[in-house]
């Protein structure tokens, strides 16, 4: 019996031998190389299967391209940067290359190509899996890294889950994903750059592809972590710095950075889907400035066009929108309009009728417009890879401005269509180099943004306001970022926090999301502290969907009324705290929401579950976020020392501790020695506050310097040098408080400088610019001369000036930051 078994199993094995073998086939490593060719800071390679380019950037960022065609010319919507001139010295041998810079070692081997990064002192940071390194399926590429003892993964923009992302896999292929789950991946935006972690190294890649995307975090495997993509190159940047700040800072050093925001954008904005007609938007105009809730701007959602058609208005709910901006401009509300890329299929309809003719949309590979079906039935779309409909975008969408309108939100630019399906014959144009949707799709809310902010800025001559919901790495250039469509519940909630905090790491410094949750209705307290949360979110905007209950702040009761009006007016206390931060992520990349993760990058506490929601609001103060739900709550203090926001009372570092919570009090707290500018309250930016600027600073063992950023919040004239910039020390150790020179023209609207101090109550004496002042223990508030905020830069003494031992209240009751 056995013998008639045995050929059968025998041949099944050489069966399956044969398959594996056709399989492995099919996997196409990039094999051994075969030349090299060393020019300058790069190096040409060809390999057995794959041809290869390695470039150094600077002494801390390396390229690295490969494809199985020879490289073809370079492009990138994404990247800006050019290589800089750096100090490299390359060496081979016959089994290895070596790359070093000042900051890095990059070691490539032969047989077979496999690449590795190393510190200066020989520590492997990252290093290819030697047995898989970069392979192509088909036109898939995918680069494999070995997983590294203890690896951590942070980042890779708006990706839902955990910010320690091990163990995960994710997929970028922006998707309209109405009310999704917190788990839920792809969502709206694709921004390929991650942070690996381990052994106190920290690295960045940038995988550049605009193709869907894959990246596996160790997902249903031990031994690797992979990014690839279903086409184009092999195509990564490799960042190294000790510290990850300045890995940031590198990354958007490629990719761009924002610009200086109108000042407006950082006020409250009231939205929802939709205020309409314009009456109801007076109405909730009126009745914010009534019941004193400061705020700046307004929203129009899609029901202010006529029948969804861009750039029309619905003439009997907005019979004269010139006139509705500028009543509301003197108010002091700036109105944004959504804006959708479909342009309606309509006889007659100018937009349509003219994109037509311009020739401007998007085509089946036969030349035909590609037509899809959204809100205003169906629809072609201009293509926005070609400057030829960019710059048409860009005469169409002046038309608003012309209207007194001051933002533009583009929505519904993944592109989302009715059934999620644009075919893959569709063809962009991709700047005269024409590609299929698989290649144009991920691209195409980036570009919509550009054509918005391009268009916008010429005709306004000041900031415009952007929102985009779909991005591509490079779109904080342009544009701000909301998380779409989340829902009114307390996880989506804490998931927005983290969705923001990772979009921070990834470059995008100016987001936000749906306060109050756009599906659904949130319950009372939910509603209370999505909006103190809000205060510390970077674009502040309440927004709710189109069969909710009202969701302005007046409309959950009188408690809630307060205590969202408290938290908006200490909004408003910060902006000069904002604003200058945000000036910080205009020059360096950082972002305003930090995670923990970014200062205390090896410190393991701030990836538990139970601590990772926390985060930093610029660099002084920190954000336990927890459920409206929770009586009480666990926060973990990273190392240093910190004060409660409301008493004073300082906490020791590096512990956890349990803390009572109230629906009343967003737990906030402020790391030692931060100085934080602060003003008066306002109800709206075009008020000027009283000209003494607050200036908090908290006592601590380390020395710190905050960048003091001031200019008129909205013309292009501080690109000019007209601003009013101003560093500002505090240095424990020789119990002194420098205001620097001024730097820039602008003539600050402070003029005095009324210094709060916190926990020096033990002290005797603080020098301010060279004058022992005394601090008298025990008293709470003593006149003292110290410095005027003088605009030249010069030191004036002014005896209205006051200094006080100053707390914001008691955390039982509800915060008054009156100052
Ligand atoms: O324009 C309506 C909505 C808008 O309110 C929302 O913020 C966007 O994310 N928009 C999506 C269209 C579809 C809503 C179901």
């Amino acid at each position: 019996m056995y013998k008639n078994i045995l050929p059968g199993l025998s041949g099944l094995l050489l069966l399956l031998t044969c398959c594996a073998a056709t399989a492995q086939n099919q996997v196409m490593k990039i094999g051994k190389i075969n030349t090299v060719n060393i020019s300058g800071q790069q190096i040409k390679i060809n390999a057995e299967n794959a041809f290869a380019e390695i470039t150094v950037y600077s002494p801390s960022v390396i390229r690295v391209r490969m494809d199985k065609q020879p490289l073809t010319a370079d492009f990138s919507y994404a990247v800006i940067a050019k290589p800089v001139t750096t100090k490299t010295q390359i060496a081979q041998t016959d089994s290895e290359i070596s790359i070093t810079t000042d900051s890095l070692r990059m070691r490539i081997t032969k047989r077979p190509f496999s690449i590795s990064f190393f510190t200066p002192s020989g520590e492997v940071i990252n290093e290819d899996e030697p047995g898989l390194t970069t392979s192509w399926i088909g036109n898939d590429v995918t680069t494999y890294k070995k997983m590294q003892e203890g690896e951590r993964f942070i980042g890779l923009g708006e990706k839902t889950g955990n910010l320690d992302r091990k163990g995960e896999g994710y997929t970028n292929w922006n998707s309209d994903v109405f009310g999704y789950a917190t788990n839920k991946d792809p969502i709206y935006a694709t921004i390929p750059f991650y942070v690996g972690i381990h052994h106190h190294l920290n690295y960045g890649i940038f995988f550049d592809n605009t193709f869907q995307s894959d990246f596996n975090f160790g997902a249903s495997n031990n031994r690797f972590s992979s990014f690839g993509a279903r086409g184009g190159e092999m195509n990564y940047y490799f960042i190294y710095h000790p510290q990850m700040a300045d890995i940031i800072t590198s990354y958007t050093s490629l990719t761009g950075r924002m610009p200086m925001p109108p000042l407006w954008s950082l006020g409250y904005q009231q939205n929802r889907y939709s205020y309409y007609p314009d009456t109801e938007v007076m109405r909730i105009a009126q009745t914010l400035r009534e019941k004193k809730i400061p705020a700046d701007g307004i929203t129009l959602d899609i029901h202010y066009m006529d029948a969804y058609k861009l750039f029309t208005w619905n003439k009997d709910r907005f019979p004269n929108p010139r006139q509705l901006t500028s009543q509301l401009k003197d108010m002091g509300f700036k109105i944004t309009v959504i804006v959708d890329p479909g342009i309606k299929v309509e006889e007659g309809y100018a937009a349509y009728e003219n994109g037509k003719k311009e020739n401007i949309f998007l085509k089946y590979s036969d030349g035909e417009n590609y037509t899809g079906q959204v809100w205003p039935g169906w629809c072609h779309f201009p293509d926005f890879t070609s400057m030829k409909g960019r710059d048409w975008w860009k005469g169409q969408i002046k038309s608003y401005i012309r209207d007194g309108v001051s933002g533009i939100w583009n929505d519904m630019n993944e592109i989302a269509t009715w059934g999620q399906k644009m075919p893959d014959n569709v063809i962009f144009n991709y700047e005269g180099h024409p590609v299929t949707h698989q290649q144009g799709h991920n691209i195409y809310g980036l570009q919509m943004v550009r054509a918005s902010y391009e268009g916008t800025r010429e005709e306004l001559k000041k900031r415009p306001f952007l929102l985009t919901r779909a991005a591509y790495a490079g779109s904080q250039r342009y544009s701000a970022l909301w998380t779409g469509d989340n829902r009114a519940e307390e996880d989506h909630m804490l998931l927005g926090v983290r969705l923001l905090n990772s979009l921070g790491v990834s470059g995008m410094a100016f987001t936000g999301m749906d306060v109050g949750g756009f599906t659904g209705n949130p319950t009372v307290s939910l509603y209370a502290r999505w909006m103190q949360i809000g205060a510390f979110i970077p674009y502040f905007r309440s927004h709710t969907g189109i069969n909710t209950k009202s969701a302005e702040p007046w409309t959950f009761g009188e408690e809630v009324l307060e205590i969202s009006r408290n938290y908006i007016n200490l909004r408003y206390h910060l902006l000069p705290y904002l604003y200058s931060t945000l000036f910080e992520s205009t020059r360096t990349g950082m972002p305003v929401m930090r995670t923990l993760a970014l200062n205390n990058t090896f410190d393991a506490k701030v990836y538990d579950t139970r601590f990772q929601n926390q985060y930093g609001f610029g660099n002084a103060f920190m954000i336990a976020p927890f459920e409206s739900t929770k009586e009480f709550g666990k926060i973990y203090f990273p190392e240093g020392k910190w004060y409660n926001f409301y008493t004073d009372a300082v906490i020791d570092g590096q512990q956890e501790v349990t803390t009572d919570l109230s629906i009343k009090i967003l737990p906030v707290y402020v790391k030692e020695s931060s100085i934080i500018p602060m003003q008066s309250l306002i109800q709206s930016t075009i008020e000027k506050p009283v000209d003494t600027l607050f200036l908090h600073i908290y006592k601590g063992d380390k020395t710190n310097t905050f960048v003091y950023y001031e200019d008129d919040g909205e013309s292009f004239d501080n690109e000019k040098g007209v601003f009013y910039q101003r560093a500002i020390t505090y240095n424990p150790a020789d119990k002194k408080i420098v205001l620097e020179k001024t730097a820039g023209s602008y003539q600050s609207k402070f003029h005095y400088v009324k210094l709060l101090l916190h926990g020096f109550s033990s002290q005797k004496s603080i020098t301010i610019n060279g004058s022992q002042l005394s601090l008298q223990a025990g008293t709470h508030a003593f006149l003292s001369p110290i410095s005027r905020f003088d605009p030249q830069g010069t030191f004036i003494p002014a005896d209205s000036c006051l200094i006080q031992q100053a707390t914001f209240g008691n955390s039982n009751e509800l915060i008054n930051v009156g100052l």
